[in-house]
C-alpha cells in the first residue's frame, strides 16, 4: 500500500472507532457488535506498530500510558472553578430563588436548569483546536493537579471534539464511579486484604490520583459534563440548557435528566421526580443542582467567595430505611469494652448493602429501647457508620427479645463488668482475650501510630490466630520464612511487610505512646505527654500528681497511665520493643519551636498534602492543630470544598490560607 494510502486508512480507523466510542459511551446507543469493535482496534493496532509515523495523540490506542508518572504537575485554572453553596429544605431553595429576584430586580418567575448532583471528582478539560489537551482536578478553585494521563483512560472523554466546536474549550464536569464499578472494586480488594474505598466519590477520586494510568484505567470511571471555563470561538451560548446541548453536540457526555423548570415550584418538582428514581439509577447521587438558566443573568449574578450566586446545591436529606433486628452481638474493642452490633436483616442504602448497625453501648440499647425482632429505622448518612434511628414499635412482635449483657467476654469467657453509672462494660480478661490484643496490635500498626501499612486485619486475625505473636513487641521478631507461609503471603509481601516493620522503628516519643494503647491517652495527649516529659524514663516514673500536671490531663486520665506503667507485662513489652530497636529523636523544647503558640485550623480537601500529613508538618514546627476557630485561631488553611469554619474565619477576621498559600508558609518556616 503507498503511504498516503496507509496514512489515511489509520485515520479512517481512528475516526470510525472514536465514532463508535461516542456513540457508545455518550449516547449509549451502540451501532456495531463487540467483535466488530475488536476487529477494526487490533487493524488499528498493528498498523500503527508498523507505520509509527502516521500515531497521532488523539489515536484511541493512545489512551493509556505504560508508564507511571512521577508526581502531578500544577495547573492554573484560567477561570477558577467554582463550588456550590448546600441547601437543604425547601425554604432554603425560596431565599435562595428570592435573593436572585431581588439582585436581578426582576418580578418574572426565573428558569431554573437542574441538574442530578453526582458525587464524584470535579475536573476541567482543555481542548485546543479540538483535541484533548490537559485535564485538572479542582484544587482549591483557582489551583488544581494535572490529570491528564488519568482523565485520558476514560473512554468516554473524546481526545478529539466533533462538529462544530470553538477554537478553545475548557469544560467542567464530574468524575464519578457508579455502583456496580464500585461494589466490584470493594469486593476485589476485600478479597485481596487491601483498603476498602468508603463510598463512590473515594473510589473515583483515589482512582484518578493514581500515579500510575494503568490503574486508573482498569477502574470503571465514568464522566458527565455540566458547565464550561474559557471559551473561545464562533459560539454563542445563551443558556445553560442550550451551552448543555452544544457540549454534547461536540461529543460530551451530558446527563440526560436535566431539565428546565420555571420558579421554585418546578424546582421542587424535579427534586421530589429525581429523588424517586435515585435507587434506580446506576450510579449515585446526593442531590439536585439549580443553576439560573439564562447565561447573561449568571453573570450579573456572578460569585462570592468561590461560590455561584446563580447556582446552589439542594441536598438530600440522609437516607433512612426500615429493616429488622435479627441478633445482636457484642465486639470486644482494645481496651475490652463491649459494643452492641445490631446484625440486620441486609438493607438496601446509598448503593451499599447495609447488615450491621452499631448501637454504642448499653445505655443506648435501654434508651432506644431495641428488641431482637424489632423492626427498626436505619439511617445512613455520608460515609458514617450506619445507626439505629428508632424501633418502629407498633411492628414489635409478641416474640421480640430484650438485649442482654453478656455475663462473659463473647472471645475469651472472661467475667464481663459494668461499672456503676458507665455506660462501658467492660472484658476482664486484658491480654489474656485474643480479641483486645487482636485490637491492640491493630491500633499499634495504624497510620497515626506506628504506620506498619501492610500489617492489615486479616493479617493480623491470622498472626494472632496461630501464636505467632501475642503482643506488638512480637511484630519486630516476625521472619520471612514465617511470613511466607501464611496464607495469601508471597516472598514479595513478606519482605514489603518487613521492610515497612523495619522502618516502623523510627517513631516520634509521641507517636510511640499514642501506639502503646493506654486507655484515654489518643494523639494529643500522647503529645502532651512527651512534650512535657520529653523521656520515657521520666514518664514512667511519674505519679499521678504529676501526671495531673501535664495540660488537659485529669485524675482518670492520670490513674490509668500510672497503671499502665505500674504493670509489669507492659514494661516487659516496652523494654523489648526497645531492644528491637525502636527509636525516637530527643523531643525538642516546644518554645524554640518555629510556629510555638500559633493554632491552626485545616478545612476542606487539601490537594499538595493529605490532612494527616499537614497536621503532622504544623506540630512538627510547634504550632496546635485545633478542629474549630475561635478568635485564638492564628491561620485557617483553606482547601477545596471548605465550609462554615471558613465562613466563621472571615466572620472573625483570621488570617487565612488558601492551599498553596499555605505551602508557601510551610517552605519559609522548615
Ligand atoms: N451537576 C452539577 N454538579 N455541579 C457541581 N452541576 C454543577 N455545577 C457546579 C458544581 C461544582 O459548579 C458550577 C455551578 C460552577
Amino acid at each position: 500500500m503507498a503511504k498516503d494510502n496507509i496514512k489515511q486508512t489509520i485515520e479512517a480507523l481512528r475516526n470510525k472507532i472514536n465514532e463508535h466510542n461516542y456513540q457508545y459511551y455518550v449516547l449509549d446507543a451502540p451501532t456495531v457488535t463487540d467483535a466488530a469493535y475488536d476487529l477494526l482496534y487490533r487493524q488499528l493496532v498493528e498498523l500503527e506498530k508498523e507505520y509509527p509515523q502516521f500515531v497521532t495523540p488523539d489515536s484511541p490506542t493512545k489512551r493509556v500510558g505504560d508508564k507511571p508518572i512521577k508526581a502531578f504537575a500544577e495547573v492554573t485554572h484560567s477561570v477558577p472553578m467554582l463550588s456550590l453553596e448546600n441547601a437543604f429544605t425547601q425554604e432554603d431553595i425560596e431565599n435562595f430563588n428570592q435573593r436572585i429576584s431581588d439582585r436581578l430586580k426582576v418580578t418574572h418567575i426565573v428558569d431554573y436548569c437542574c441538574e442530578p448532583k453526582l458525587d464524584g471528582l470535579a475536573i476541567s478539560l482543555r481542548y485546543e483546536n479540538g483535541l484533548l489537551m490537559q485535564a485538572a482536578t479542582r484544587g482549591d478553585g483557582e489551583t488544581g493537579e494535572d490529570v491528564t494521563e488519568n482523565i485520558k483512560t476514560i473512554k468516554m472523554v473524546p481526545l478529539r471534539l466533533q462538529g462544530n466546536y470553538p477554537s478553545l474549550l475548557e469544560v467542567r464536569g464530574e468524575v464519578f464511579m457508579p455502583k456496580k464499578g464500585f461494589e466490584k472494586l470493594n469486593q476485589e480488594a476485600a478479597k485481596k486484604g487491601e483498603k476498602i474505598f468508603a463510598n463512590p466519590r473515594n473510589a473515583a477520586a483515589g482512582s484518578i490520583r493514581q500515579l500510575d494510568p494503568r490503574i486508573a484505567a482498569s477502574r470503571r470511571l465514568e464522566v458527565y459534563f455540566y458547565g464550561v471555563g474559557a471559551v473561545e470561538g464562533n459560539v454563542k451560548l445563551e443558556t445553560q440548557f442550550t451551552m448543555l446541548k452544544h457540549l454534547a453536540s461536540w461529543g460530551l457526555r451530558v446527563n440526560p435528566l436535566i431539565k428546565v423548570v420555571s420558579g421554585v415550584k418546578g424546582c421542587i418538582e424535579y427534586f421530589e421526580e429525581i429523588a424517586k428514581l435515585r435507587d434506580k439509577l446506576s450510579y449515585e447521587i446526593d442531590g439536585i443542582v439549580y443553576k439560573v438558566n439564562n447565561l447573561e443573568e449568571q453573570k450579573r449574578l456572578g460569585f462570592v467567595t468561590r461560590a455561584p450566586r446563580w447556582a446552589i446545591a439542594h441536598k438530600f436529606p440522609p437516607e433512612e430505611v426500615y429493616t429488622v433486628v435479627e441478633a445482636v452481638e457484642f465486639n470486644v474493642g482494645r481496651t475490652g469494652a463491649l459494643t452492641p452490633v445490631a446484625r440486620l436483616k441486609p438493607v438496601f442504602v446509598h448503593g451499599v448493602t447495609v447488615s450491621n448497625a452499631t448501637l454504642h453501648n448499653m445505655d443506648e440499647v435501654e434508651r432506644k429501647d431495641v428488641r431482637i425482632g424489632d423492626t427498626v429505622i436505619v439511617r445512613r448518612a455520608g460515609d458514617v457508620i450506619p445507626e439505629i434511628v428508632a424501633v418502629v414499635k407498633e411492628n414489635r412482635p409478641a416474640n421480640a427479645r430484650t438485649i442482654k449483657l453478656p455475663k462473659t467476654c463473647p472471645i475469651c469467657h472472661s467475667h464481663v463488668e459494668r461499672i456503676e453509672d458507665e455506660a462501658v462494660a467492660k472484658c476482664t480478661g486484658g491480654l489474656f482475650c485474643s480479641a483486645q490484643r487482636k485490637e491492640m496490635i491493630r491500633h499499634f500498626a495504624a497510620r497515626r501510630a506506628m504506620d506498619i501499612e501492610g500489617l492489615g486485619n486479616k493479617l493480623i486475625e491470622q498472626l494472632v490466630d496461630s501464636n505467632m505473636i501475642a503482643n506488638v513487641a512480637d511484630i519486630y521478631s516476625l521472619t520471612q520464612s514465617e511470613l511466607e507461609n501464611l496464607e495469601r503471603m508471597g516472598t514479595k509481601s513478606a519482605v514489603n511487610l518487613l521492610t515497612e516493620i523495619e522502618e516502623s522503628k523510627k517513631t516520634t516519643f509521641a507517636r510511640f505512646l499514642y501506639s502503646l494503647g493506654i486507655p484515654e491517652v489518643g494523639e494529643a495527649t500522647g503529645k502532651q505527654l512527651a512534650l512535657h516529659f520529653k523521656t520515657l524514663d521520666a514518664l514512667q516514673k511519674a505519679n499521678e500528681e504529676e501526671l495531673q500536671a501535664v495540660s488537659d490531663i485529669g485524675p482518670i486520665v492520670a490513674k490509668h497511665i500510672a497503671h499502665f506503667f505500674a504493670e509489669a507485662h507492659n514494661r516487659e513489652v516496652i523494654t523489648k520493643l526497645l531492644k528491637a530497636g525502636v527509636h525516637w529523636e530527643t523531643v525538642k523544647n516546644q518554645a524554640s519551636l518555629p510556629l510555638a503558640g500559633q493554632t491552626f485550623v485545616i478545612t476542606g480537601m487539601l490537594s499538595h498534602l493529605s490532612r494527616d500529613e499537614a497536621k503532622d508538618t504544623l506540630e512538627k514546627l510547634g504550632a496546635k492543630v485545633a478542629g474549630s476557630v475561635s478568635s485564638k485561631t492564628s491561620y485557617v488553611v483553606v482547601g477545596e470544598e471548605a465550609g462554615s469554619k471558613l465562613a466563621k474565619a472571615k466572620e472573625l477576621g483570621i488570617k487565612i490560607l488558601s492551599d498553596d498559600e499555605f505551602m508557601l508558609f510551610l517552605k519559609k518556616h522548615v
